[in-house]
């Protein structure tokens, strides 16, 4: 197996220098280059140019692995381990200067698919805020030097994120869905960003999160970060986060959202 540290050394570099020039590039203004699977999905040319950058500085550091991300697509590697990176996760917060954005960087090893991958290093960088969130696994998760640990649900209720698909033809289960959960939560955030939703979890300002309908890049870096703080994530019954869902909680308040979002 590789090593994780190195890994994960590696991916704290390039997701400052990625997070700078996302950074640079919106107080220098955003241009719409695009939408993709939907009018609401668009992406920018800082989310092609940021991800360039990280392509190439792993190509030149680590040539034989492989890529998947959000804007570029997928390239196989030989060596087992496969790069799982979005350039700008909150592209709509970013493209409306909304500073709740980030560098999300994972590298997992295994097939290339959340089913069955093993993730080794989470990175999640909110370069608006300078908040670099990081985890390898089996050396727990961190905000800077800070160790992460999720939280337990106060009497009040559960502190839960989700949020909603491009699609308007998703929205009516989507809601359907945030009403079943409603009875366990004090309140609903719904800040746009899945990587920052993720590391929120594990950093205990969220109780928890789901969504539908997330990419590989949205999740791979902030579910290591989640399960690496002491929480769970999984996604449809006995399986693990992935497009027909993604949660992310502490260990009481995961069977009972799981529960409510399959009753
Ligand atoms: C976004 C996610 C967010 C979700 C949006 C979108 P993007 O990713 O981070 O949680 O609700 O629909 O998928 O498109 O900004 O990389």
């Amino acid at each position: 197996m590789p090593d994780a540290q190195d890994l994960a050394d590696l991916a704290l570099d390039i997701a400052r220098e990625a997070g700078e020039l996302a950074r640079r590039r919106r107080t220098e203004g955003v241009a719409i280059a695009a939408t993709k699977s939907a009018l609401a999905d668009i992406v920018t040319e800082a989310d092609r140019e940021v991800e360039a950058l990280v392509r190439r500085r792993l190509e030149e550091a680590r040539p034989s692995d492989g890529f998947l991300g959000e804007e570029s697509g997928a390239e196989p590697g030989t060596s087992g381990v496969t790069w799982v990176v979005d350039p700008i996760d909150g592209t709509v917060n970013y493209a409306y200067g909304i500073p709740h954005y980030a560098v999300s960087i994972a590298a997992v090893e295994g097939e290339p698919d959340p089913q069955r991958w093993t993730a080794l290093v989470g990175v999640v960088l909110n370069p608006a805020t300078g908040e670099l969130f990081r985890a390898a696994r089996g050396d727990g998760a961190w905000l800077d030097d800070r160790r992460l640990a999720v939280s337990t649900p106060s009497a009040a209720g559960a502190l839960v994120a989700t949020g909603f698909g491009y699609d308007p033809a998703t929205h009516d289960g989507d809601f359907a869905r945030l009403r079943r959960v409603m009875p366990l939560a004090r309140d609903i955030r719904r800040a746009g960003a899945a990587s920052l939703d993720l590391a929120y979890v594990a950093a205990g300002r969220l109780d928890g999160y789901f969504e539908r309908g997330l990419n590989p890049w949205d999740h791979a870096a902030g579910a290591l970060l989640v399960e690496e703080a002491g929480g769970v994530v999984g996604g449809v019954p006995g399986g693990r986060p992935g497009r027909d869902m993604t949660i992310a909680t502490g260990p009481e308040l995961f069977p009972r959202i799981l529960d409510a979002l399959n009753t």
